[in-house]
């Protein structure tokens, strides 16, 4: 007999580039919120869905390459907000789509309501979706959307 689908789903969460300073600088553009807050935000919402959440904050580029490349044997989503990188990197753009893990793009600010600059992502798309301009809402949305893509919709 076939053995029952794990029920839990285990979801790599990857924050970019200066997140680390949420809160501490900027309130006026990011928040209050700090990283370890979104991070129990995160844990806790996970706990409501069913999905453990793990994560990982870089401000370099090949931390972010190397995390993903390993979540291969560990997890089943991505969440990532690639700060910066969003806008310039087609190494973690490489690395989601050789990976073929379902991913969600998320964004604290609306990028699109900002410079021009930040209006192009190279995650967007090999992303299953994107969510930007709530805040840490933003992570929150993410992750309620990639858990119910994993548990109804895959
Ligand atoms: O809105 C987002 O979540 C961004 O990914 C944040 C990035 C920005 O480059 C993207 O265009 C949009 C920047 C994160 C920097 O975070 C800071 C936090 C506190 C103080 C300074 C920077």
């Amino acid at each position: 007999m076939l053995s029952e689908p794990l029920r839990f789903k285990s979801i790599l969460v990857l924050h970019g580039p200066n997140l680390n300073l949420l809160g501490q600088r900027e309130p006026g553009i990011y928040g209050a919120v700090t990283l370890e807050q979104i991070n129990r935000l995160l844990t806790e919402e996970g706990q409501k869905l069913q999905a453990l959440v793990s994560t990982v904050q870089s401000n370099h580029e090949g931390v972010l390459v190397d995390s993903i490349h390993a979540a291969r044997k560990e997890h089943q989503g991505i969440l990532i907000n690639a700060g910066a990188y969003t806008h310039t990197s087609v190494a973690i753009r490489d690395a989601i789509a050789a990976v073929s893990i379902p991913t969600v793009e998320v964004h604290l600010s609306n990028i699109y309501q900002r410079e021009a600059f930040r209006h192009h992502s190279y995650i967007a798309a090999v992303a299953i979706g994107q969510i930007s301009g709530f805040g840490a809402e933003s992570y929150r949305l993410g992750l309620q959307a990639l858990v119910h893509y994993l548990q109804v919709a895959k």
